[in-house]
């Protein structure tokens, strides 16, 4: 009831009347009025006034499941999603993603959070995700036949994606290899992707896709402080997330189809700030050694040049890069 009570305020230009909208769904003025109440707790800001009815004033920030499907269905792009979870508060929107079932192929499953409690990064490392703060979500994709094997490069498409909703918005975004995102400006961090994928008896069932992208955060903690930027940071603007998950959505399934013939990896190069830069490579398991970045291979891995002119690939791991994320080596 809260959805549709929802979709005739956004539908009506004045005020819809409580006794139209009990006529309408079927219920009685007080379950409207209940109704009503409790999206004013979510935080809508719903006018009423005796004789006339509910008018829904104002665009608040707010991200909620009924949200997200009449966002979804006026962009048209509730035909590829096929599951919506949404919670106020969970442990990470991976984790959800990973305990969903019954993911159809080609279809996209979207979890999202308001606040994370146990948010995760690449390799066990923390990722902050506020309440409110910022967009958490994860997309559960189940690869056709074939695709599955082409999904390291995955956190790189993920990576060009994001980075263009950004640059659209106005926030001046490059992603540093294989997938910061990073403001331009002051070399910081807006954002990440955490992709992981679900193995079932040697094959790739699906893949997680998690981002986390810093939208309204002030101030940072000290650890983050001279690291994370957020796009208000950045832009001194507001943007409503669920704009901005629009906008995400839309930019992936635009570009989804054209996965496999991996055009996109030109794009993702005019976009990469690694490249032409000096870096410090930081295996999983090794010393660190310093190099330049030269070039990404079709696969997506990254080509450096040591000191000696030597050539070697970097499949995965971290690298750092000299001006960014308060890098100087
Ligand atoms: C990432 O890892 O950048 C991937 C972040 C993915 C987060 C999304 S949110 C939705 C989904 N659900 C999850 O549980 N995760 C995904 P990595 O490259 O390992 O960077 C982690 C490092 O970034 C940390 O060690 C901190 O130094 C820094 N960091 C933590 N929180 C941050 C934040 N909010 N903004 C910027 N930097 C942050």
């Amino acid at each position: 009831m809260k959805l549709k009570i929802l979709q005739i305020l956004k539908n009506k230009q004045g005020y819809a009347s409580g006794e139209q909208i009990s006529r309408q769904l079927g219920v009685t003025r007080a379950a409207v009025w209940k109704t009503i109440n409790s999206l004013r707790e979510e935080g809508y800001s719903i006018e009423a006034v005796p004789n006339r009815g509910y008018r829904l004033t104002g665009k608040p920030d707010i991200l909620s499941g009924e949200e997200i499907q009449i966002h979804l269905q006026q962009a048209g792009l509730d035909r590829f999603v096929d599951t919506i979870a949404f919670k106020r508060k969970t442990d990470s929107t991976n984790q959800m993603a990973r305990l969903a079932k019954g993911q159809q192929p080609n279809q996209i499953g979207l979890f999202v959070a308001e606040q994370q409690t146990a948010g995760r990064g690449r390799r066990g490392r923390d990722w902050q995700s506020n309440h409110n703060e910022g967009l958490w979500f994860s997309l559960l994709i189940r690869p056709e036949q074939g695709l599955a094997a082409h999904f390291s490069r995955m956190p790189l498409f993920a990576g060009l994606c994001a980075a263009e909703v950004l640059n659209d918005l106005g926030v001046n975004t490059g992603v540093k290899w294989p997938n910061d995102l990073i403001a331009i400006a002051s070399g910081r961090k807006l954002g990440g992707i955490l992709t992981e994928m679900i193995i079932e008896d040697t094959d790739v069932r699906s893949l997680i896709i998690g981002i986390g992208i810093n939208v309204t955060t002030k101030s940072f903690p000290e650890n983050l402080r001279n690291l994370a930027t957020s796009i208000f940071l950045e832009s001194g603007r507001h943007f409503a997330r669920i704009e901005i998950l629009m906008a995400a959505l839309h930019r992936f399934a635009k570009r989804f189809p054209t996965y496999g013939d991996f055009h996109w990896l030109a794009d993702y190069r005019s976009n990469c700030l690694t490249l032409g830069r000096e870096i410090k490579v930081l295996p999983a398991f090794g010393s660190p050694w310093t190099g330049r970045a030269i070039d990404l291979d079709d696969d997506g891995e990254l080509l450096v040049e040591d000191a000696n002119g030597v050539r070697h690939v970097v499949r995965s791991g971290d690298v750092s890069v000299r001006g960014l994320l308060g890098c100087e080596m």
